[in-house]
């Protein structure tokens, strides 16, 4: 990482040239300062930078650093939680622009955790990690009954499914919820993750998911490897 910045107070951003302020932008989201991330994000689009670039750029650029650190035991979970915050500072401002020139999002995601559970630190961490990569994540919440599921498929016809459960007492409901696809014959219209502390990959297989998701990082990289594919397909 760059050198940071500590005191914000004296700090003008305005006076950074584009690719310091970039640069900026990656250290400010690391240290989860939501405001500053505000700040720079008008800045950039003021200068003609176009919604999309700021996102890639700056925003998801960013936040890709803050995953990789998350993945390999550098940031823990209260950091991630105040990065992905401040990356909430700046899709604030960058969402209605992007949705006024129809850029394309990474893909799309209805993301939930089971029925019977209602632990969702994990799961508002993988939906905001999923955002930070430019995802569009339509967040279902907890304890999400089969027909719910179906349900919200159906509404929002997105890339992914994403389930999640803490409980060994929850984690089979993730196969109702993937043979009741396969009765309704809708199985292979979307991917489906998994995740929760309990399961493993060989749980993944037996449920017939798509993939098994340790950690957020793991559902971005892996969501955006399997997108990727099906479209080349
Ligand atoms: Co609960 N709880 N809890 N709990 N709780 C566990 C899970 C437990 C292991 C604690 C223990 O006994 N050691 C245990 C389960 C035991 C078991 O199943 N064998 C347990 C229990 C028993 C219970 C209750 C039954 C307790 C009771 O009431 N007697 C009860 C259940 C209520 C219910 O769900 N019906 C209960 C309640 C609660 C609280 C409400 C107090 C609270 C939840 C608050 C909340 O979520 N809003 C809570 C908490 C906090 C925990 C622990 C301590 C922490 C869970 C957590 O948030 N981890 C947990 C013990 C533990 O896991 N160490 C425990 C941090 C989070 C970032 O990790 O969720 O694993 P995790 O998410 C990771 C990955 O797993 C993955 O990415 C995430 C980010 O990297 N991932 C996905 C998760 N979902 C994904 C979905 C994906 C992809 C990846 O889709 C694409």
């Amino acid at each position: 990482m760059a050198d940071q910045i500590e005191d914000g107070d004296d700090f003008d951003l305005a006076a950074l040239p584009d690719d310091e302020l970039v640069e900026q932008m990656h250290d400010d989201l690391y240290n989860g300062l939501r405001d500053e991330i505000a700040e720079a994000t008008n800045i950039l689009l003021g200068r003609g930078w176009s919604a999309s670039r700021v996102l890639d750029e700056a925003l998801v650029e960013g936040m890709r650093i803050v995953g990789v650190d998350f993945r390999d035991g550098i940031l823990f979970v209260p950091e991630v939680l105040m990065a992905a915050n401040a990356m909430k500072g700046g899709m604030e401002i960058i969402r209605p622009l992007l949705s006024e020139t129809g850029a394309e999002t990474v893909g799309k995601i209805v993301i939930g955790t089971v029925k019977g559970d209602i632990h969702d630190i994990g799961k508002n961490l993988v939906a905001m990690m999923m955002e930070g990569a430019g995802f569009e994540v339509i967040d279902i919440g907890i304890n999400i009954p089969v027909e719910t599921y179906i349900e919200e498929l159906e509404k929002h016809k997105p890339d992914i499914l994403g389930m999640s459960a803490l409980l060994t007492t929850t984690m089979p409901y993730m196969k109702v919820v993937i043979d009741t696809m396969k009765e309704k014959g809708i199985r292979d219209d979307y991917i489906v993750l998994v995740g929760g502390a309990p399961l493993n990959e060989a749980f993944g297989n037996a449920v017939g998911a798509d993939a098994y998701c340790r950690d957020a990082g793991v559902a971005v990289e892996t969501a955006k490897a399997l997108i990727q594919q099906r479209r080349a397909a």
